[in-house]
C-alpha cells in the first residue's frame, strides 16, 4: 500500500531515533551563559561565574521535551575556537569530534552566542556548522546587547543560517520555552552553510578527510572539520581519555604539514581569513546599532579597578573588607554555637553515667566535631565574598591586575584565577588550571597552589588568633590584620616558589595573557546563597563524617591502652596511650619549633585535612581538662596546657609558629589525590608533599628560634 504524501509514519520508521532520543551538546564562547542555560533547562546546579573559564569539565544533564521524552544535554567548557589551546578546550573539541569514550558524540548542537559580541562569537558557530550536525543557535544575553545599544535580529540570522535561532536571556528565564520546543522537534533543518574550503588547502583536506572516514570511522563532514583542524593546529593539546588517531593517519597529517611548510602556504591564516570574511557579511545583516552607545558603566568602573595604582587600592580594600567581616560579622553566631556545644556537652555529662562511653561522646564526638563546627559562620562569610567577586565580574579584573606581578615570577594572569579559587579550596583551584594553555605554567601553578590559604585553614588560624588576642576586647582590626598576614605569607610563598620553579624545574617563558574582561553584572544573590549553602553543607558533612570518624579513632587511641594506675593524671594516660607514643616519636623533630608531642598528634591527624587539627586539640586537651563537670571552651583548655616543667605550652610565639606551619605545610590528602590525577603521576604530588612540608618545618624553625632569641 502506498501512503499519501502528507502522512508520515511515526517513530517506528526511524528505529534508531525512537530508541535513543538525541543527545545535545552546549557549545559557545567562554562566559556566554552556557551553564546558566544548562542549569535552567535541567534543573541542575553547575557552577556559574562572571569570568571566562568557569566550566572545565563536561557535565551531562537531562531535559524533558514537550512530549516528555528525556533528552540528554552535555554542558561543555567554553572556547573561542575548536583549535584547542588548553586542556578544557580540548575536551570540547574531542567531544564534538567523537573522540571520547566516556561521552556520547552529540547528535545535535546548541550553539550559545553572546548577542552583545555577536561577530566574535560567530567564529565558533561557523566552525561548528562545518560538522554538518543539526544546530540550534541561542542568542543569549539579549538584555546586555540592548543595554549596549545593539539591535540583534534573530529572524535575520535564522534566514541567513537556515537553522533555528532563539533569542534568550538565560538568567531571567526568557526564551527557554522556545528553546525547549525547538529541542523537542523530531527533525531539525541542516544549516544552509555553503562555505567552501579555500583553494590552497583543499587537496590536503580532501585526502585527509577520506582517510579519517575510512580509518577512523568519522562521518564525512565531521571528517572534513577534523581534517581542517589537524592541518592548521600545529601543537594540538591532548587530554587523557580521548582516543588518539592511528599512526598511519598521524603520518599523513605530518606529511601534508611538511608539504605546506615547504610551499610556504599559511594554511591557518587562509582559513581564518576566509571564515572571518563570511562572518562579516553575516553580522552586517543581523546587528544594527540603535542610536549612540550609552555611557558605559563597565568602562568607568574599570578606569578605577584596572588602574595601575588605584586598582591595587581597590584590591587591597576588598581583601581587607573580607577579613574584617570574617571577624566582626561572625562574632555573634559563633558565640551562639560555642554556647550550644558547651551546653550539649554538659547535658550529656549529666545524663550519662561516668565511664568510657560517656567520655567517648563528650570528649570524642562533641569536643572534636563541636570544635570545628564553630567556624561555620566564618566559612560562610568567606564564600559570600568569593561569590560576590565571581558573580560581579571582579575576578577577571583581579587577574588582569595580577598579570604584571605574575609575569615577574614567570607566570601570567591566567594562573591567577586558579590561585584565587585556592583561597576557597585547593581542589577546584587545581581543576581550574585546565584553562591554562601552557603545560609548564599549568604544572607550576598546580605545585604552588596549596600555598594559597584555603578555608580549611580558617579554623586553625581562628583558634590560634583567639589564643593570641583573647577576649572581646581585642579589636577586630587587629585580628583581621593577623589573618591578612597569614594569607599574604601564603600568597608570597606561592609567588616565590613559582619564581624558583620557573627558573629550575620547568624553565620556559610564558605567553602573554589574552583574557576577556566581561561586563560587570549585579550580583546574582540566589546563585551566591546557593553556593554558600553548598559549601557550608560540605563543611558540615565533613565534620559529620571524616572529622567525626577521626575524633572517635583519636579518642580511642588516646584512651587505650589504659594506664596501669587508675589514678593516673589525664596527661599521663594520654602519654601512655598509642597516640601518645606516636606523638612522642615525633617530638624530637618538632621540639625545635616549640611544639610538644600533643601538638604532634594533631599534626599527624590533620594530615587527612587541616581542620582536623582543631578537632584533635579538642579531643586531646578536652580529655586533659579532666573530670570537672563543666565543658570549657577549647581555647581555655589550650591556655591551661603546660610543658612538664610547668611552662605554658601555647605561648603567643607557639601559636604564631603553628599558624605559619599551616600556611606552608601540605596537610591535605584530597589535594594530593587530585594532583596525582591531574598530573597523571605520583611524582609531582610526592614532590609537592616533600617541598611544602620541608619548607614549613624550616620556616617554623627560623620563626621560633628567632622569636625565642628576641625574647618572646
Ligand atoms: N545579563 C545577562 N547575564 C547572563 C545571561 N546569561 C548568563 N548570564 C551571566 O553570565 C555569566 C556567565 O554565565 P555562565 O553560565 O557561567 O557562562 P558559561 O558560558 O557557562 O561560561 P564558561 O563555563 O566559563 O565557559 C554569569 O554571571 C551569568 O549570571 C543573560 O542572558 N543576561
Ligand atoms: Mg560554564
Amino acid at each position: 500500500m502506498k501512503l499519501p504524501a502528507h502522512i508520515t509514519l511515526p517513530d517506528a520508521r526511524r528505529p534508531a531515533e525512537a530508541e535513543r532520543p538525541p543527545v545535545y551538546a552546549m557549545v559557545g564562547n567562554p562566559n556566554c551563559g552556557k551553564t546558566t542555560l544548562f542549569n535552567a533547562l535541567t534543573g541542575l546546579r553547575q557552577k556559574v561565574g562572571n569570568y571566562p573559564g568557569v566550566t572545565i569539565e563536561k557535565k551531562i544533564g537531562t531535559v524533558y521535551s514537550q512530549h516528555g521524552r528525556a533528552l540528554q544535554v552535555i554542558d561543555l567548557p567554553g572556547a573561542y575556537s575548536l583549535a584547542a589551546r588548553s586542556p578544557d578546550e580540548a575536551v570540547l573539541r574531542d567531544v564534538l569530534l567523537g573522540r571520547r569514550d566516556d561521552t556520547p558524540q552529540p547528535d545535535r548542537i546548541i550553539c550559545v552566542v553572546d548577542a552583545a559580541n555577536l561577530e566574535r562569537n560567530l567564529y565558533l558557530v561557523h566552525q561548528v556548522l562545518d560538522l554538518g550536525r543539526p544546530v540550534i543557535v541561542v542568542l543569549n544575553m539579549m538584555d546586555m546587547a540592548a543595554a549596549a545599544g545593539l539591535r540583534v535580529d534573530a529572524r535575520a540570522l535564522e534566514r541567513a543560517l537556515g537553522v533555528p535561532v532563539i533569542a534568550c536571556e538565560a538568567v531571567h528565564g526568557r526564551g527557554l520555552i522556545e528553546l525547549r520546543l525547538a529541542m523537542s522537534r523530531a527533525e531539525l533543518p541542516l544549516a544552509r552553510h555553503r562555505w567552501e574550503v579555500p583553494g590552497p588547502v583543499a587537496p590536503a583536506v580532501a585526502e585527509l578527510q577520506a582517510r579519517l572516514q575510512r580509518d577512523e570511522g568519522r562521518a564525512p563532514l565531521v571528517a572534513r572539520a577534523e581534517a581542517l583542524l589537524l592541518l592548521t593546529d600545529f601543537d594540538p593539546v591532548q587530554v587523557p581519555g580521548s582516543r588518539p588517531l592511528s599512526p598511519a593517519t598521524e603520518a599523513l597529517v605530518a606529511q601534508w604539514r611538511e608539504r605546506g611548510a615547504k610551499e610556504g602556504t599559511d594554511w591557518s591564516g587562509v582559513l581564518v581569513r576566509s571564515r572571518y570574511d563570511a562572518i562579516a557579511i553575516l553580522a552586517a545583516d543581523v546587528v544594527r546599532r540603535s542610536g549612540a552607545p550609552p555611557a558605559n558603566v563597565t568602562d568607568r568602573l574599570d578606569a578605577v579597578a584596572c588602574h595601575p595604582v588605584w586598582g591595587w587600592f581597590v584590591f587591597a580594600g576588598l581583601m581587607a573588607a573580607m577579613f574584617f567581616s570574617i571577624f566582626s560579622l561572625a562574632e555573634v553566631p559563633m558565640n551562639a554555637i560555642d554556647a550550644g556545644v558547651a551546653a550539649l556537652g554538659d547535658r550529656v555529662k549529666d545524663a550519662m553515667a561516668p565511664g568510657d562511653l560517656r567520655d567517648l561522646v563528650t570528649d570524642g564526638v562533641i569536643a572534636g566535631v563541636g570544635g570545628v563546627v564553630i567556624f561555620l559562620p566564618q566559612i560562610l562569610i568567606l564564600f559570600l565574598f568569593v561569590g560576590l567577586l565571581e558573580s560581579t565580574g571582579y575576578m577577571a579584573r583581579a587577574a588582569f591586575l595580577m598579570d604584571r606581578p605574575m609575569s615577574r615570577v614567570g607566570l601570567n594572569g591566567r594562573s591567577f584565577i586558579p590561585l584565587l579559587s585556592g583561597y576557597a579550596c585547593a581542589i577546584p583551584g587545581i581543576m581550574a588550571t585546565r584553562t591554562i594553555e601552557n603545560a609548564r605554567d599549568r604544572l607550576v601553578t598546580i605545585l604552588v597552589l596549596p600555598l594559597m590559604s584555603c578555608s580549611a585553614r580558617l579554623p586553625v588560624y581562628l583558634l590560634m588568633i583567639a589564643m593570641l588576642l583573647p577576649g572581646e576586647a581585642a579589636p577586630a582590626a587587629q585580628k583581621a590584620g593577623l589573618m591578612l598576614l597569614m594569607y599574604a605569607l601564603g600568597t608570597g610563598g606561592a609567588f616565590g616558589f613559582a619564581w624558583l620553579f620557573k627558573r629550575t624545574l620547568v624553565r620556559g617563558g610564558s605567553p602573554h595573557m589574552i583574557m576577556e574582561l566581561p561586563a560587570y553584572q549585579p550580583p546574582r544573590w540566589r546563585e551566591i546563597l546557593r553556593h554558600m549553602v553548598e559549601r557550608g553543607w560540605l563543611f558540615l558533612k565533613n565534620a559529620g563524617t571524616i572529622i567525626l570518624a577521626i575524633s572517635i579513632v583519636l579518642w580511642a587511641l588516646t584512651t587505650y591502652p589504659k594506664h596501669p594506675d587508675p589514678e593516673a593524671t589525664p596527661t599521663a594516660q594520654i602519654a601512655h596511650s598509642l597516640a601518645g607514643r606516636a606523638g612522642h616519636l615525633l617530638e624530637p623533630a618538632i621540639e625545635p619549633l616549640g611544639f610538644d608531642w600533643r601538638i604532634g598528634i594533631g599534626l599527624i591527624t590533620s594530615f587527612a585535612a587541616r581542620e582536623v587539627f582543631v578537632s584533635s586539640m579538642g579531643v586531646i586537651f578536652g580529655v586533659e581538662g579532666g573530670d570537672d563537670e563543666d565543658t570549657a571552651p577549647l581555647r581555655e583548655a589550650l591556655a591551661a596546657a603546660r610543658w612538664p616543667d610547668g611552662a605554658p605550652l601555647f605561648t603567643p610565639l607557639v601559636c604564631f609558629t603553628l599558624m605559619v606551619f599551616y600556611v606552608f605545610a601540605m596537610q591535605c590528602m584530597a589535594t594530593l589525590a587530585v594532583v596525582k590525577r591531574e598530573t597523571a603521576s605520583w611524582r609531582w604530588p610526592l614532590f609537592q608533599l616533600a617541598y611544602l612540608t620541608g619548607t614549613a618545618w624550616l620556616v617554623c624553625l627560623v620563626v621560633h628560634q628567632a622569636g625565642r632569641a628576641l625574647g618572646f
